[in-house]
Order: structure tokens, then C-alpha cells, then sequence
């Protein structure tokens, strides 16, 4: 369309000048992209490092990259595409899945014995002593689909344990757009590209921004969610929805957002951000306190402070809301 506005990656040539993780076997660290520099923030350590990671991390971070120039025409198509009366939806549907095949092929390739669990194509199984990939291929499809420039690829390993728990221990979240790659390691960190993420330092709630994902049609405790927010709102300097839940969690982990409260996700909105927001330092939990949120499938995460200062009002919200339940 003649006339339509235009992102400044359609067009030739143009690419965020983003640094690339370092190759692990390359002794070389790797520059500070100018665009990706955080000088003057506390939240991301501004000294360079040279960051240690599996081969693993290569592999998930190639595999992102491999499916996002993709997505990227998909997403400046769906622009054109909000004109016409049926809508991108089916459009959107096809580039979800097909980016969902663009990784499911690069982390085969990488490892052929290992299971895959993916938003779009369900349980692929593989080797049940190994790990399994958990992929989210477009995380912020109703942003992908209005044409909002907030979406990411979410990739995470679940390594199997004997109680039957897989446990995540490599996490990353890709951000086409901004070309922006949170990854985190059980016990290595969480960075963003080649620096070093901690959560926020802010303990005061009336600092915080807090981020949160709204119920939506057919999805969700709506009565519960809003009692948590009339708690929450009033003491804070500020409460977003963006709608990607694995972005909400990496940009706790990189210290943007304080803090984040959401319900009923599914495994691949929430494995890899997990990771990050943990090795950034955090903590995340369920409403009642209890570390393991996926059982109850409610997430709190925050830096110590703010968590048990949310959590005080989240749990008054929910005894409020539930006199006799407890
Ligand atoms: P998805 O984009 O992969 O579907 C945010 O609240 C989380 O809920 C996102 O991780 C998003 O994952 C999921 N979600 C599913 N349907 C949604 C909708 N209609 N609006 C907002 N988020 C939705
Ligand atoms: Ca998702």
C-alpha cells in the first residue's frame, strides 16, 4: 500500500546493529552494541564480561535467529494485511506455525534424540532420558496479529529428573524486532546478548512498575485478577500489560519491569522467562508463596523486596476474595 507506514527493517539492508553472543570456543569477547548499551542503568552490569555457556545456547540462539528474518516480513505483511476485511488471522496462524517449524528443524539438527514441546505443534517425543525442547514460536500473537511490535521467540531445555519433574536449565527469549537475545543458564546467569542482567534494586513499592498479563475472553479468573490489581494499583508507580509473557519475564530479569503477576500460561509462555528472572537474581512464586508456580500456574516474580511486599498484598486480595477456602 502507497502511502502505509513502514518499519526500517523492510526495506534493503537494514539490521539492528546488535552484538552476537560469543562463540564459545572463541577466546574473543565479544563489543558492546551501541544500541544495546544500558550506561547509566543499575540494573544491567555495564562492565563488559565475557559470558560462559553450553554450546547449548548457541544452538537456541542460532536457531532464533535463523527463523526471525522470516517473521519479520510476516509481521510488516500483516501490516497491509489490517486492511482487508477478513483480517490477518489465518495469515498469522501460517507464520506461527511455519516459524514453529523453522525451529523445530534447527534444534533437531543440533539434537535428533530429543523431545519437542511447541505452542503450535504439540508433543513431538523423543529420548525420555534426554532433554526436551519447550518453544514458543511467537509469544505476543494478538500484538503479531494488531500490527504491535512486541512479540519474541521462546526457547527453553527441560532436562528430565527421577521425581518425574522436568527441570529448565537453559532459557532464551529472542526479540526479532529489536534483535535482542535473553538467555539464561542454571547457575551461569541470565544476560542479554553479552551483559550480565540482575532484577531491579528498587524496594519501594512506590518506585515499581509492575507488569501483568489481563484474563481474556475464555481464559482466566477475571474476579481474581482484578482484585489482585485493585491491591496492587493503588501502591505502585505504574502497571503495564504488553501482552508476551516471555518478554514480561525477561525484561524482570534485565530490571526494566520491578515486578509481574499473571495466571493460567501454558509451559512455553513461561519456561525460558523463569529461568531468567531466577538467575537475574529474582524470585517468582505462585500467589501463595510456594516456589513452584507452574504447579499452581500463578507467577509473582520480583527482587526479594518488592516479592514479599507484592505478595502481602496479593495474598490479603485473595483471602478477601475467598473468606472460607483456606
Ligand atoms: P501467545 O501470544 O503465545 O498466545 C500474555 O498474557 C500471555 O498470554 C502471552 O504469553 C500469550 O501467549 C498468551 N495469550 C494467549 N492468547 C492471548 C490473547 N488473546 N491476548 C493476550 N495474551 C494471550
Ligand atoms: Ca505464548
Amino acid at each position: 500500500m502507497s502511502g502505509a507506514w513502514r518499519h526500517p527493517w523492510e526495506g534493503e539492508g537494514w539490521r539492528w546493529a546488535a552484538p552476537r553472543l560469543p562463540d564459545p570456543n572463541s577466546s574473543r569477547a565479544c563489543g558492546l552494541g551501541p544500541s544495546l548499551s544500558h550506561q547509566g542503568r543499575g540494573d544491567v552490569e555495564a562492565i563488559r564480561q565475557m559470558p560462559s555457556h553450553s554450546g547449548l545456547i548457541t544452538v537456541m540462539d542460532r536457531a532464533a535467529r535463523r527463523a526471525a528474518p522470516k517473521l519479520r516480513r510476516d509481521f510488516n505483511e500483516v501490516q497491509h494485511l489490517q486492511v482487508s476485511r477478513k483480517g490477518p488471522a489465518d495469515f498469522v496462524s501460517a507464520a506461527d506455525q511455519a516459524t514453529e517449524q523453522t525451529l523445530y528443524e534447527e534444534l533437531k539438527k543440533a539434537r535428533p534424540d530429543w523431545g519437542f514441546l511447541g505452542e503450535e505443534g504439540g508433543t513431538r517425543a523423543g529420548d525420555p532420558a534426554k532433554p526436551r525442547w519447550i518453544v514458543d514460536p511467537i509469544d505476543g500473537t494478538s500484538n503479531f496479529l494488531h500490527g504491535i511490535p512486541h512479540f519474541a521467540i521462546s526457547i527453553a531445555v527441560e532436562e528430565p529428573r527421577p521425581d518425574g519433574r522436568g527441570e529448565v536449565t537453559q532459557g532464551l527469549v529472542y526479540q526479532p524486532l529489536t534483535d535482542e537475545s535473553f538467555w539464561a543458564e542454571k547457575g551461569r546467569g541470565a544476560w542479554l546478548q553479552d551483559k550480565r542482567l540482575r532484577v531491579s534494586a528498587r524496594r519501594e513499592l512506590t518506585e515499581a512498575l509492575v507488569a501483568t498479563g489481563i484474563p481474556f475472553a475464555g481464559h482466566g479468573d477475571f474476579a481474581e485478577w482484578t482484585r489482585i490489581f485493585a491491591a496492587i494499583g493503588p501502591e505502585v508507580a505504574g502497571i503495564r500489560r504488553f501482552g508476551s509473557a516471555a518478554l514480561d519475564l525477561a525484561w524482570v530479569a534485565a530490571g526494566r519491569f520491578d515486578a509481574y503477576w499473571e495466571s493460567d500460561l501454558k509451559p512455553w509462555d513461561v519456561a525460558a522467562g523463569l529461568l531468567l528472572v531466577k538467575e537475574a537474581g529474582g524470585f517468582v512464586t505462585d500467589y501463595r508463596g510456594s516456589d513452584r508456580p507452574m504447579d499452581r500456574n500463578e507467577f509473582l516474580a520480583a527482587n526479594d523486596g518488592l516479592h514479599s511486599k507484592l505478595h502481602k498484598l496479593v495474598a490479603q486480595a485473595l483471602r478477601k476474595e475467598r473468606p472460607k477456602a483456606e
